[in-house]
């Protein structure tokens, strides 16, 4: 996923001091333990973020522009993308993680509070295909902003349509992915559904009209306070000038549903 625009500053959130000998001093607390490199707009970013806060884990978040990356990211990150975990240690550089799901996997080993995947080894394995499956939407969602014709927008709508019906073949009763506990693929899916209350105000794409569990998944989603933290206060309004930009169909008037 490409995204290149402007990407707004860094911003702490509760990061944890560092202590030394157990005195907190102004001059400890320079360093958070765990800086998440980040994009305003990234929906892998966004889980991550998900995960720190249902964990209370403290971090810093550094934006990076990713239309002219700064050298220290080049260097740092092996496939060029966000998001990166920067892990403080004692007596040596950061460790840096790449790739979402390791570093939600990570945080939710390492940070205090109930594991946000199940303890079966059989059931973690159908929620990490979950997570695959919710990676596979996003690859669909971003075609659906790229395209800048009819065809090409509702073959989207309806590929989308199809995916979010798998979904409501195994979502639970909720009012989460698996029942009454927030888990990881819970956080995964929140940056994915999120796009949809964007897409909503421009265009009636009817990609959940058959989906009622999705919907009501979709909504506790979006009141749950580490969501609705895990993006900036003026997303809705990035995205909609990103579609701008890419001229996308979906802003036309004509992009309402079409059988
Ligand atoms: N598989 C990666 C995907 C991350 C990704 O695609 N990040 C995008 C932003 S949402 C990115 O950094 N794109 C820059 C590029 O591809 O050049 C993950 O799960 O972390």
């Amino acid at each position: 996923m490409k995204l290149d625009y402007d990407t707004g500053s860094g911003s702490r959130t509760d990061a944890r001091p560092r202590h030394e000998d157990g005195v907190m001093t102004p001059s400890t607390i320079e360093a958070p333990t765990l800086t998440l490199v980040s994009h305003p707009l990234c929906p892998y970013v966004q889980r991550a973020a998900i995960v720190l806060a249902e964990k209370g884990a403290g971090f810093e978040k550094r934006y990076v522009d990713l239309a002219k990356r700064p050298s220290w990211f080049e260097a740092l990150s092996p496939l060029g993308k966000v998001p990166l975990l920067m892990v403080a240690r004692d007596g040596a550089d950061d460790a840096v993680l790449f790739e979402s799901a390791v570093i939600c996997e990570y945080l939710d080993e390492t940070q205090p509070g109930r594991t946000l995947l199940p303890r079966d080894a059989l059931e973690r394995a159908q929620h990490r295909g979950w997570i695959e499956f919710g990676s596979s939407i996003l690859a669909e969602i971003w075609k659906l902003e790229i395209a800048t014709d009819a065809p090409a927008y509702h073959a989207q709508r309806k590929t989308l349509a199809e995916r979010f019906a798998t979904v409501e073949r195994v979502l639970s009763a909720g009012p989460w992915f698996a029942g009454r506990e927030f888990g990881m693929v819970d956080a995964v899916f929140a940056p994915v559904l999120r796009y949809f209350d964007v897409f909503d105000e421009l265009a009636d794409h009817q990609v959940f009209a058959d989906t009622p569990r999705v919907s009501a998944w979709r909504h506790a989603l979006a009141a749950r306070p580490s969501v609705i933290g895990a993006v900036p206060a003026d997303y809705a309004q990035r995205l909609r000038a990103f579609l701008h930009e890419r001229g996308a169909y979906l802003l036309r008037e004509d992009a309402g549903t079409r059988t």
